[in-house]
């Protein structure tokens, strides 16, 4: 392996950030990396790491320097082969980034998303109607921040009943492919042949309900506004982001709700605080906690050279929790302004799911306030291990019926 010679007064660390006891609870880990420097180069992987809010937004919003088509994981496209086509939007940059990006933002748009409102909050009061019929108690990752996104996004971008399990799984693995190949990848690898193909068939332009997403991405094809050969790999990225990221993304609410008894009566008392509250669980908790990027060129951060075609690793979770940015950073505070958190990235590479993420956390949060007057942990929760994900596997709770 090549090693670079980081410029001398660059800060090292020997930490590993994707062991499990950094993935099963990453902050004292990034408190570290943020007192050690701005930039601090970690001698395991090679690359240079970045912990803190000023340094991590700077480097996203530069994308010219930073690219992404050498991917935005450890294994650099330039020098390996991609283990999957690699995506058209995420792995990509300005031009060939533009037209499948300008696809989904038009689709995905805050204007264009509000027609399943409607349908979305029926799901999601039937989906508790009878959640909470059944008991108070109850695993909260399996039957709610799965369930709902389960229900109703596959409807929305229109793919098949069948093949539908292979959607979280495969998502686990692209997440779990951003970091090193260790044991979480190996796990992973087992499944990969069978869960590509099944992601594969699900892109297929037979088998896409007209009007969903997945249609809709293959008329901009028709028109000529994309390919029809990059179409069904915008599909595939609308099912890989789409669902593990919200999935967690529900399940971080839900636990800081559980765990801040206070947030929830606020929310019981303005319920349109729904969409702050989201956002501010992204930034508590950032499902998505980190990403790569590669340099361009020689580049300084922070008093260190990064040479050209390095891999920097960006936690955006430490920067969402970097207090030289935001007060009192440790607390989910419904009265605190999040956005300006880095927990959808930014840049031109900013969730262009974002709105669809907002809608389903909102509408869910909403329909849970008018029926639930309190929320606590019922049990011992436990945390799903990804190199890239935040994650919980079981959050049992208890609730008090309104
Ligand atoms: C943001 C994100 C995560 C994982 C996969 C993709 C995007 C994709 O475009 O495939």
């Amino acid at each position: 392996m090549t090693s670079a010679v980081p410029t001398l007064g660059t800060p090292v660390s020997d930490a590993d950030p994707f062991c499990d006891d950094v993935l099963e609870d990453p902050l004292p880990f990034q408190a570290e990396l943020r007192a050690t420097g701005p930039v601090v180069y970690l001698n395991k992987y090679d690359v240079f790491a970045m912990g803190r809010f000023e340094e991590v937004q700077a480097a996203l919003t530069d994308w010219q320097s930073f690219q992404s088509a050498a991917g935005v994981g450890l294994s650099n496209f330039r020098k390996e082969k991609p283990w999957r086509p690699p995506s058209l939007l995420l792995e990509a940059d300005p031009p060939h980034h533009d037209a499948p990006r300008a696809v989904l933002a038009k689709l995905l748009g805050p204007r264009e998303i509000r027609r399943l409102s409607e349908a979305w909050t029926a799901d999601a009061e039937d989906l508790l109607d009878q959640l909470l019929a059944k008991g108070t108690e109850f695993e909260a990752v399996t039957n709610l921040a799965s369930a709902f996104p389960l229900r109703v996004f596959p409807n929305a971008v229109g793919i098949p009943g069948n093949g539908r399990d292979a959607l979280l799984p495969y998502g686990d693995h692209v997440f779990n492919a951003f970091g090193p190949a260790n044991e979480l990848v190996a796990k992973g690898a087992q499944r990969v042949a069978e869960l590509s193909a099944s992601m594969a068939a699900m892109c297929d332009r037979n088998v896409l309900t007209p009007g969903g997403f997945g249609a809709q991405i293959w008329e901009a094809a028709d028109r000529g506004d994309i390919t029809p050969a990059q179409a069904p790999l915008i599909v595939r990225s609308l099912l890989t982001a789409g669902v593990d990221t919200t999935v967690n993304g529900l399940a971080a609410v839900l636990y800081a709700f559980a765990v801040n008894p206070a947030q929830w009566s606020r929310l019981r008392e303005n319920p349109a605080l729904a969409r702050t509250a989201f956002d501010e669980a992204v930034r508590f908790e950032s499902p998505v906690q980190t990403f790569f990027r590669t340099t361009t060129r020689d580049i300084e951060v922070g008093g260190t050279l990064i040479p050209e075609g390095h891999k920097i690793l960006m936690f955006l979770g430490s920067a969402n929790r970097d207090p030289r940015r935001w007060e009192n950073p440790d607390q989910f505070d419904l009265t605190r302004d999040p956005s300006g958190h880095v927990g959808f990235g930014f840049g031109i590479h900013q969730c262009v799911g974002q709105h669809i993420a907002r809608l389903e956390a909102s509408i869910i949060l909403t329909a849970m306030a008018k029926r639930i007057t309190s929320i606590e942990i019922a049990g011992p929760t436990r945390r799903h291990l990804n190199n890239t994900l935040r994650a919980w596997e079981s959050l049992p709770v208890r609730i008090r019926r309104a």
